[in-house]
C-alpha cells in the first residue's frame, strides 16, 4: 500500500515537472524575460511539510468530491418523494388569459397542476436591500401576470420526473399580450435613480474643462449568467408543521429565513441542508421563485417534492449579472496627473424587481484624483430580475475604468503601468482614510517582472508571428474586505477526535479545508484528527459566503475556539485530580501532535482522548465566535438571517481592500479576428494567505471567468419576443479548458490584521476583476482596435 502510494506521489511529481518544463519552453520569443512562480508563495510561517494554518495542502473534502460522496441537495434519498416540473411563459409581457390543464390532469402519475388559479398561497418575503435575505420580490403563480419571456406560470407535480414532463408538455396556455420594454437601452424603458449610489467630490464638470487631454468612452457589458454544474434544485419535505429542504444555498440562515416567510411559519421551523454545492458564484446566496412553489406543494399535497431547473430554465428561473453601460471620461494634465473622472452608469433590472450591479463600485477607489462624479441607475426591463455574479459592480466597474486608463496612456504617450503608478492613491480618496494594507505597488511590481512587462513595445500593432498579432495588456482589480459575524463550535471527543461545527458552507472554495487547518495550527493535531461540519441550520449561525467574506469570519472564529479549547486542556491537565499530568507546572504543559506533554517529561505525553478518559470527561464543547462582547441574540439573529451585521469596508476609520494587477498577452487572428489569450499573471494582495493552493485555484477560476467574459459570454436575447436566445451551455460560451492559457498566480500580501482576526483579506471574488480590461487592452495593442463593448468577438475585431 505504501509503496504504491510512493509511486504515485513520485510519478506526479514528475509529471508536475515535466509540465513546468513544457510550458516554458513553449512561451514565445518575444517574452523570454516571463518567469516567476508557477504557484503562489507560501506565506511565511507555515511551518514546512505541516498541514497547519498556511500550508499548501490539497482539499480535505476532495476525495468525497471524487468518489461522489459528496452529493448534490436533490441526490438526498428520501422516502415517497414525488417530481415538480416548471412551465415558463412564452411571452414577456402580459396576462395568462387561460390554460387548459385537463389533460395534464389526467395524465398517468400527475398528483396535481398549479397554475395563476389554483396555485397555493406564498407569502411575500423581505428582500435583503430592505434587510431581509431574499433577493427577488416575485412570487410564483400567484395571479396571472406576465413580466418576463422565461416567467415561471405552472407547476406539475407527478409520481416521477418523466410523468411530470410529459403533463406539463400537455398544457396549453393562452395569453393575452401587452407592449414589453425589452431593452433598458430604449427610451421607454423606466429609469430608478439610486441616490444612494451617487459619489462625488471636487468639481468634476469644471476640472474636466481645464484638463489637458481627455478621454472619453461608452462601455457595455452584456448579461452573463452565473452556470454552476449543479442545476438549482431542491427537496422539500414537511413533517408536521416542520419543513426540511435540500436546497445548495450560499447561505442557510439566509435561505431558511426567506423560505419561513413565504410559508408563512417561525424560522425555528425551517431545517436548511447544505453540506456540498456544485457552485453558485453569487446565484445561490437565495433561495429562488421554484423553491418556494416547491416547499408550498410539499405541504399541499402532503408528500415530499424535488424540483430541478432544466439547465435553459436557470438562464429565466433567476437572474445572472445585468447588462451594464457606462459613460466615463478621464481628464489629465499632460505629464498624466489625473484631474477629473466623470462616470455616469445605469445597469438593466427587472419591471417589479431591483438588482443594483454598481457600476462604480472601483472608480472612486482607484485613483487619487482631486475632483470626482459618478452616479448610477436602473433601467427597467421585461425581463427576470438580474442577481449577483462574482464581483458584482466591481467586475464591469473595473472594466471601463481600467480600459479609460489604458486609453489614456496612449493618448498621453506614457506606459500603462507608468500611468498608474502615477495616480497611485496612498490613502482611499472618497472616504479619506489611510488604507488597512495596499500591496498594490507590489503587486504591479512582482506582476510586471514575472511578466516580463519592461520589454513592451509602447505602439499597437508592434509584435506578431506570423499571421498572428502579438499583444500585451494590463489592468487592476480591487475587492472589498466585508465583515459579517459568525460563529462556529469545537468539540474534542472522547477518542480525541476533533470536531468543527458552523452553519456556513463550503461552496467548492475549501472552507472545510481551512477551518481544519486553523485548528491544527491553533492545537498541533494533524488535520486527519480534525472533522468540519458545515452547511446545516441546525449547526452555529453564520453569515453568507458572498461578499468574499466567510474564510476570513469562520478562520477568525475557529481560530478563538481552538485557543480556548487549548487552554482548557492545559488547564484539565494541570488541574484535574485524576490527570495524570497533574504533577507538572503549568507552564511547562505544552501540546504536541494531538498529546499534551510536559517538556520536562515528554515521556509521559498523554493524547488528548487519553486525558479526557482519565479525567472522565465525555468531551470538551467550545463556542467561540466573532461578534463583539456582549452581542445579544438579536444582533445574533440579524448576522445569521440579513445584510443589516455587514460591516462597511471603510469600518473604524480605515479602509479594508484586496488589490490585484492583471497582466495577459494575447494572440489576434489578423484574417479571422479570433483571440486567443497566451498567458496570463495575476499578483494579488489578499492579505494572509491561509491555504496557497486553494487561494491560487480561486484567483485561477477568477481570472479564467473573466477570459469567459472579455471573449466569449455573451446573454443575447431576441429583440422581437425577449426569449433568450442563448439559453444553453452550446450557445452560451463559456472558457473551456482548451481556451485557458498558461495562468500564474503570485500573492504579495502581507498580515492585515486591522482588515480582519487572522489578517487575511478576499479571495473568491478578487481573481475576476480588472481581467476583462487587461484582455481589452492587449487585444488593443495587439490590433491597434478598441472594443468598448464585450465580450470583444471576431466580428468586433475583422
Ligand atoms: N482563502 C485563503 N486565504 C484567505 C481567504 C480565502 O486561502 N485569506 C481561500 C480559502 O480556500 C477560502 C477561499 O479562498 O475557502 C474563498 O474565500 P473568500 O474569499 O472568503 O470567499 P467565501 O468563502 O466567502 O466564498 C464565496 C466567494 C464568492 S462571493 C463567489 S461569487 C465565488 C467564490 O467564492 N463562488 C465560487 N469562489 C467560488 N469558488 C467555487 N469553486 N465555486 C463558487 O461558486
Ligand atoms: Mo459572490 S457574487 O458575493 O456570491
Amino acid at each position: 500500500m505504501n509503496h504504491g502510494l510512493d509511486v504515485l506521489i513520485n510519478r506526479r511529481e514528475l509529471l508536475q515537472l515535466m509540465a513546468a518544463g513544457a510550458t516554458s519552453g513553449a512561451l514565445p520569443a518575444v517574452a523570454l524575460a516571463a518567469s516567476g512562480p508557477a504557484t503562489a508563495d507560501a506565506p511565511a510561517g507555515a511551518p514546512a511539510g505541516s498541514d497547519a494554518l498556511g500550508a499548501d495542502t490539497p482539499r480535505i473534502d476532495g476525495t468525497l468530491k471524487v468518489t461522489g460522496r459528496a452529493p448534490y441537495a436533490i441526490e438526498h434519498q428520501v422516502e415517497n418523494l414525488v417530481h415538480g416540473v416548471l412551465v415558463q411563459s412564452t411571452i414577456a409581457s402580459g396576462r395568462v388569459a387561460r390554460m387548459e390543464a385537463s389533460k395534464a390532469r389526467a395524465a398517468p402519475g400527475v398528483l396535481a397542476v398549479y397554475t395563476p388559479g389554483n396555485a397555493p398561497r406564498i407569502l411575500p418575503a423581505s428582500v435583503y436591500t430592505k434587510g431581509g435575505a431574499a433577493t427577488e420580490a416575485f412570487l410564483p403563480l400567484q395571479d396571472d401576470r406576465v413580466l418576463w419571456n422565461g416567467q415561471h406560470i405552472a407547476f406539475v407535480v407527478a409520481e416521477t420526473l418523466e410523468q411530470a414532463m410529459e403533463a406539463a408538455h400537455l398544457i396549453e396556455v393562452e395569453y393575452e399580450t401587452s407592449t414589453a420594454v425589452l431593452d433598458a437601452g430604449d427610451a421607454q424603458a423606466p429609469v430608478v435613480p439610486v441616490d444612494a449610489l451617487d459619489v462625488s467630490w471636487g468639481d468634476a464638470q469644471a476640472a474636466m474643462q481645464q484638463a489637458d487631454v481627455k478621454v472619453h468612452g461608452v462601455y457595455t457589458t452584456p448579461r452573463e449568467y452565473n452556470l454552476p454544474i449543479e442545476l438549482h434544485a431542491c427537496i422539500a419535505a414537511w413533517q408536521g408543521d416542520e419543513l426540511t429542504v435540500w436546497e445548495p444555498s450560499q447561505w442557510v440562515g439566509g435561505a431558511g429565513a426567506v423560505i419561513a416567510e413565504w410559508m408563512g411559519i417561525p424560522v425555528e421551523k425551517v431545517h436548511i441542508v447544505s453540506p456540498f454545492i456544485g457552485g453558485g458564484f453569487g446565484s445561490k446566496v437565495s433561495p429562488h421563485p421554484h423553491v418556494a412553489i416547491t416547499c408550498a406543494a410539499a405541504r399541499a399535497l402532503g408528500r415530499p417534492v424535488k424540483t430541478s431547473l432544466t439547465r435553459q430554465q436557470t438562464f429565466t428561473g433567476y437572474g445572472g449579472r445585468p447588462r451594464t453601460h457606462q459613460e466615463l471620461t478621464l481628464g489629465a494634465r499632460r505629464d498624466g496627473t489625473l484631474v477629473a473622472i466623470h462616470h455616469r452608469s445605469w445597469n438593466e433590472t427587472a419591471m417589479e424587481d431591483i438588482h443594483q450591479e454598481p457600476c462604480n463600485a472601483v472608480t472612486p477607489l482607484m485613483y487619487a484624483v482631486p475632483n470626482f462624479s459618478s452616479r448610477h441607475s436602473l433601467r427597467r426591463a421585461h425581463t427576470v430580475n438580474p442577481g449577483w455574479l462574482r464581483a458584482p459592480g466591481e467586475t464591469p466597474s473595473a472594466y471601463a475604468l481600467e480600459t479609460a486608463m489604458d486609453e489614456l496612456s496612449y493618448e498621453l504617450g506614457i506606459d500603462p503601468l507608468e500611468l498608474r503608478l502615477k495616480n497611485y492613491a496612498e490613502a482611499d480618496p472618497e472616504a479619506k482614510v489611510p488604507w488597512t494594507t495596499r500591496q498594490l505597488k507590489e503587486a504591479y511590481a512582482a506582476g510586471a517582472q514575472a511578466f516580463g512587462w519592461a520589454r513592451r513595445p509602447p505602439q499597437p500593432r508592434s509584435m506578431r508571428e506570423g499571421r498572428e498579432l502579438i499583444g500585451w495588456g494590463m489592468a487592476t482589480g480591487t475587492y472589498p474586505v466585508r465583515r459579517t459575524p459568525g460563529q462556529a463550535r469545537i468539540t474534542l471527543c472522547q477518542d480525541g477526535r476533533i470536531e468543527v461545527r458552523s452553519a456556513g458552507v463550503d461552496l467548492g472554495t475549501g472552507t472545510y479545508t481551512i477551518l481544519s487547518q486553523t485548528v491544527a495550527d491553533a492545537l498541533n493535531v494533524p488535520t486527519g484528527q480534525i472533522d468540519v461540519i458545515l452547511g446545516d441550520t441546525s449547526l452555529p449561525l453564520a453569515p453568507l459566503a458572498g461578499g468574499s467574506q466567510l474564510a476570513n469570519v469562520l478562520v477568525g472564529a475557529v481560530h478563538k475556539g481552538a485557543l480556548a479549547l487549548r487552554a482548557e486542556l492545559l488547564r484539565i491537565a494541570a488541574t484535574d485530580a485524576r490527570s495524570p499530568l497533574r504533577h507538572a507546572r503549568a507552564a511547562e504543559l505544552v501540546l504536541a501532535d494531538g498529546k499534551v506533554l510536559s517538556s520536562r517529561t515528554p515521556e509521559m505525553a498523554m493524547a488528548f482522548g487519553a486525558l479526557l478518559r482519565a479525567t472522565r470527561r465525555d468531551k470538551v464543547d467550545i463556542d467561540a465566535d466573532t461578534f463583539s462582547e456582549g452581542a445579544g441574540p438579536e444582533e445574533r439573529y440579524q448576522a445569521n438571517r440579513t445584510f443589516k451585521k455587514m460591516v462597511s469596508p471603510t469600518a473604524g476609520g480605515v479602509s479594508a481592500h484586496a488589490w490585484s494587477a492583471q497582466f495577459v498577452e494575447v494572440r489576434v487572428d489578423e484574417d479571422f479576428g479570433t483571440v486567443r489569450v497566451r498567458r496570463m499573471v495575476g499578483a494579488f494582495d489578499s492579505g494572509r494567505v491561509f491555504n496557497p493552493r486553494l487561494a491560487r485555484s480561486q484567483w485561477m477560476g477568477g481570472m479564467i471567468m473573466g477570459l469567459g467574459q472579455a471573449l466569449l459570454e455573451d446573454g443575447v436575447f431576441d429583440p422581437r419576443t425577449g426569449r433568450v436566445v442563448s439559453a444553453s451551455l452550446a450557445d452560451y460560451l463559456v472558457a473551456v479548458n482548451a481556451d485557458v492559457p498558461a495562468i500564474t498566480t503570485i500573492s504579495v500580501g502581507v498580515p492585515d490584521l486591522k482588515a480582519t482576526a487572522l489578517g487575511g483579506k478576499a479571495v473568491g471574488e478578487l481573481g475576476i476583476v480588472g481581467v476583462a480590461a487587461a484582455i481589452s487592452n492587449a487585444v488593443y495593442h495587439a490590433t491597434g482596435k478598441r472594443v468598448r463593448d464585450l465580450p470583444i468577438t471576431m466580428e468586433k475585431l475583422v
